[in-house]
């Protein structure tokens, strides 16, 4: 959970390699939702402790008593940790990480079924993880043979989710781990930050492995989303061929309308990353806010309801982010069949209801001249060609104030219903939320220009 857009990397001065014009296409500003997927061999054993209200870890244990699932391949190998416990008596010492690649069997995945629930939900985008820390590549790399065509799985899961994202009619990109590969490396396992940036590769070596890899996947796809992690090796930073400079003029060559985030080290990104972080005002920045619908990206079967964002409380957040010019990347993580979890499911059905009725106050939206208001009953600003859609985050309040910029204009609920209101005083209008519209996550009212 660190800000990788922090670090730049090596200094080069004068001969510092060409980046791409930096810049963000429209489509992804105006797609303000996408979804996450990180499938993996960590979602075989699917576990880690559980964490949230009332779990007080140390700082010092937060690598053995890790929250993400996807970190399995490195919480497991940390002696005495709950995971290498759990991983003894479940699999016997003798089974190692790895070994996992045969257990894992996908065959309930149907990648149009899957996409379409994504989609269904109000999903724009989609990124899966082609390859996670632990190394092993979904798609059928040439690069290694640690990939899920020739182990486990058997089938391209990358090429399956990139036809049905493109069939659903929605943006397909690719999450990619640059320079952490624990399946390429020989390093202990990760106990701290400190560690976390001593156990990357920053060889020569591996750039040019990493690069042969975003390469293919960069020519297979053309996605339109680069979501790098935990930046790009050192060695890779300069102006060769296998470098980030290089390899992001190649993408661009190939997907002029394509976008990058910010983990990469160099001074350069697209939008900005945020991870399970409140940001408390707008950024003026494109940015894009992250996190799995609970504590973990990779599915953790120890999770229950109690961990588990509900419909309500996404729905919340995505007004929150829009507000603030930001996208939110919600994460959905699916079992190692290639299921969404029934916990997931529901929040997302209840998302899914609510853009159906209210999307068009999202999508394609900027943010206001202020992102929400403070006092009084809370509420957030969006705007687009229709107006200022100002969305009620609590309507059980059962009214709350326009403000005098907006008291004018002529206003509207998403439903239909009636709009009633009365002027009070400092040009603020009191607007009675409809009965019917008081249940609602967030009661969105649109108030023409
Ligand atoms: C982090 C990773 O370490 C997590 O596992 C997850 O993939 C998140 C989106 O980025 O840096």
């Amino acid at each position: 959970m660190m800000n990788f857009e922090t670090r730049t990397g090596p200094d080069f001065g004068s001969a510092a390699p060409a980046y791409p014009a930096a810049g963000v296409p429209d489509w992804y500003r105006d797609a303000k939702l996408g979804f996450f997927v990180h499938w993996g061999l960590y979602s075989v054993p699917a576990w880690a402790v559980q964490h949230g209200a009332g779990v007080n870890i140390p700082t010092e244990d937060a690598y053995a008593w890790h929250q993400y699932a996807e970190w399995y391949g490195n919480t497991v190998r940390i002696a005495g940790s709950p995971t290498w416990q759990r991983h003894q008596e479940l699999y016997g010492p003798g089974t190692s990480y790895e070994d996992l690649a045969d257990l894992w069997d996908a065959s309930s995945f149907d990648a149009d079924a899957f996409v379409g629930e994504l989609v269904d939900a109000g999903a724009r985008y989609v990124i899966p993880t082609t390859k996670h820390h632990e190394g092993f590549c979904l798609w059928g790399t040439g690069t290694t043979g640690f990939n899920a065509v020739a182990r486990g799985p058997r089938r391209d899961l990358v090429a399956e989710l990139h036809d049905a994202t493109r069939r659903a009619g929605a943006r397909f990109g690719v999450y990619f781990s640059g320079a952490l590969d624990w399946h390429a490396s020989d390093f202990p396992a990760i106990e701290s930050d400190t560690d976390l940036f001593r156990y990357r590769r920053n060889d020569e070596h591996f750039s040019r492995y990493a690069a042969a890899q975003l390469d293919e996947l960069v020519q297979r796809f053309s996605p339109d989303v680069l979501w790098n992690d935990i930046e790009w090796p050192d060695g890779g930073k300069g102006d060769d061929d296998f470098a980030v400079a290089a390899l992001l003029r190649r993408y661009f060559d190939r997907v002029p309308n394509g976008v990058v985030n910010d983990r990469w080290g160099v001074p350069y990104h697209g939008f900005l990353t945020r991870e399970y972080t409140h940001i408390p005002g707008i950024l003026d920045a494109p940015w894009e806010s992250t996190r799995g619908l609970g504590y973990s990206f990779g599915y953790n079967q120890a999770e229950d309801e109690r961990q588990t964002l509900s419909g309500p409380d996404l729905i919340r957040m995505l007004v929150d982010v829009v507000s603030k010019n930001g996208n939110l990347l919600i994460n959905v993580g699916p079992d190692a069949a290639g299921r969404i979890p029934e916990l997931q499911r529901r929040t997302m059905r209840d998302l899914g209801a609510w853009m159906r009725r209210n999307g068009d106050a999202i999508h394609g939206t900027r943010p206001w001249v202020r992102f929400g208001e403070e006092i009084g009953a809370p509420r957030r600003y969006t705007q687009s060609a229709a107006g200022v859609h100002v969305h009620a985050l609590d309507p059980s309040t059962g009214e709350f104030g326009l403000p005098a910029e907006l008291a004018d204009g002529a206003a509207r609920w998403t439903d239909g219903s009636a709009v009633e209101s009365e002027a009070s005083g400092d040009g603020i209008r009191i607007v009675r939320i409809p009965a019917g519209l008081r249940a609602e996550p967030v009661a969105t009212l649109t108030v023409a220009p």
